[in-house]
């Protein structure tokens, strides 16, 4: 079904693989269309409660394919028709989205691992915000996901200088949730993405959607959004559950319902 990425569904996690290797899974409009559908199946597939994007090959992504630029491309229609409507796609998913960084992540790769909810970097992985090296602006909300991660004056420093930020480094930033020995990396981050796929799913959602809300909304009106949430939250089999396994002294099975 795609060319460009690997996609499969495993024990409720969805595998999204960027597969061009020798271009260190550099974006093409093919690539940008096909991650951005998957990560609809995914979305809307009730057997997967957690989604994981990582790379083929010894890199993650080196953003736009350079080599595939036509002669008079209208960069903003491509930024329009090809690249925010993948970054749409990932902040409109309520399920768990972790980037598993397992090497390079450059341009538009930096951005998308932005874009996700966690970070786990190999001591590998890089991140280099390489668009000011080509006289381009940080693209597919990289700025945006900068300042709110980083503060404005390091989101400055990392957007006009376009440094390479080892992984040690992202870590220390706050650009990584955690830094994972290379050996290990596949395991560990089938272990953490196994334990999200086995959360509370739809709670998980509500917390995502309760993320975005604070940064926008008054503090009034974010409390009633908070209560219809909870109130939301409460309805699912999974907190039933949560209370029967407390009161019972046992491990709560959660089925995302
Ligand atoms: O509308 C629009 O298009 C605007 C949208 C823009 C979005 C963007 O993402 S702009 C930013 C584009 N990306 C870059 O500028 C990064 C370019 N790449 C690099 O700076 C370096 O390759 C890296 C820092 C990512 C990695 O360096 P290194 O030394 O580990 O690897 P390398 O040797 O440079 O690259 C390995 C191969 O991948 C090489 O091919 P070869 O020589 O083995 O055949 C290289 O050409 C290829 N490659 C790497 N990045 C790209 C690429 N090929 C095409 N496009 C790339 N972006």
């Amino acid at each position: 079904m795609f060319e460009t990425i690997r996609y499969n569904v495993e024990n409720g996690v969805a595998w999204l693989y960027l597969n061009r290797p020798d271009k260190l899974n550099s974006f093409t409009a093919q690539m940008l269309r096909e991650v951005k559908d998957a990560v609809k199946n995914a979305s809307k597939d009730d057997e997967v409660r957690c989604i994981v994007i990582t790379g083929e090959g010894r890199g993650f992504c080196a953003g736009q394919d350079l080599s595939e630029i036509e002669p008079n491309t209208d960069y903003g229609d491509m930024i329009r028709k090809h690249y925010a409507p993948v970054i749409k796609q990932i902040k409109a998913c309520e399920k768990p989205i972790v980037a598993a960084v397992n090497g390079v992540a450059a341009g538009a790769g930096f951005s998308l691992a932005l874009a996700c909810d966690f970070r786990l970097l190999s001591e590998k992985a890089s991140f280099v915000n390489a668009f000011v090296h080509i006289g381009l602006i940080p693209d597919s909300g990289n700025i945006y996901f900068l300042t709110q991660l980083v503060g404005q004056a390091k989101a400055a420093e990392l957007a006009i200088l376009g440094e390479k930020i080892p992984a040690g480094k992202a870590e220390e930033l706050g650009l990584a949730n955690r830094v994972i020995q290379a050996e290990s990396f596949t395991d560990e981050v089938n272990e953490f993405a196994s334990r999200l796929a086995n959360m509370p799913t739809k709670a998980i959602g509500l917390i995502k959607r309760s993320l975005k809300a604070a940064s926008t909304l008054s503090f009034e009106d974010y409390l009633e959004f908070e209560a219809q949430g909870q109130r939301t939250a409460a309805l699912t089999a999974d907190h039933q559950e949560g209370i029967n396994a407390f009161l019972e002294k046992r491990t709560p099975v959660f089925t995302g319902k």
